[in-house]
């Protein structure tokens, strides 16, 4: 779909960016994908820390997407805005009790199910050596199995997480339990299988080729 200034997304492979790389297909917007390599020599221009790059993102990190004079940093920020812009996408609900249980979920992807991996990831590879700490990979495995029961807790046995329809809900879990079995975090079976299934679907398997 043609939207009045082309959307750029700033990203990397796998990372948290393909969230929004999927949403934007899912959503069928005109978009230019710039990947940019992350933790490498500021002085490479496609480097997540190049100086033209950090005026966009303070953190240096991905993603980013620019819409005109628009700046936006954030996947969940991002993947909304994009939901917004395609309302007819349905990625994101438009009734108040609907919203509410949108936010419960995509709050508790961000805050809880996410933040072991990460956890990981920073004391394994993306801290500066001196700051890692290797009993932190214990924690996450510990923190990882808390959040995935509470999250069996919260999600019920349907094939979307939000009402009869594929939603950004589904983006955040298929691609957060796909980056859980990357860094070898235990995943049950049911949602190897909703990964499965949602990666399946041709949006996300134009997101996948594209990023390859
Ligand atoms: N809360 C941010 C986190 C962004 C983030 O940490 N991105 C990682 C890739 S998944 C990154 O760019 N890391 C580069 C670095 O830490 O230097 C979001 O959801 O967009």
């Amino acid at each position: 779909m043609s939207h009045p200034a082309p959307l750029k997304l700033y990203g990397f492979g796998p990372s948290r960016s393909f969230r929004a790389l999927w949403a934007l297909e899912e959503a069928g917007l005109d978009f230019e994908h710039i990947e940019t390599v992350l933790r490498k020599d500021g002085s490479l221009p496609n480097s997540a820390k190049h100086p033209s790059y950090l005026a966009l993102n303070a953190q240096g990190k991905v993603p980013t997407l620019v819409d005109g004079d628009k700046v936006l940093t954030e996947s969940i920020a991002i993947v909304n805005y994009i939901a917004r812009l395609a309302p007819e996408s349905k990625l994101m609900p438009t009734s108040v009790s609907d919203l509410a249980r949108y936010d419960e979920l995509s709050c508790f992807v961000l805050a809880e199910l996410e933040q072991p991996l990460w956890s990981k990831g920073k004391h394994l590879f993306a801290l500066p050596e001196e700051q890692r700490v290797p009993a932190m990979l214990d924690t996450a495995k510990f923190e990882w199995a808390k959040a995935v029961r509470s999250l069996d807790a919260l999600l019920e046995d349907t094939e979307y997480a939000l009402g009869d329809h594929f939603s950004a809900i589904d983006i955040l879990l298929a691609h957060t339990f796909n980056w859980a079995q990357r860094f070898e975090f235990d995943v049950p079976e049911k949602y190897i299988a909703l990964r499965d299934r949602h990666f399946a679907r041709p949006a996300a398997q134009r997101a996948l080729a594209s990023m390859a």
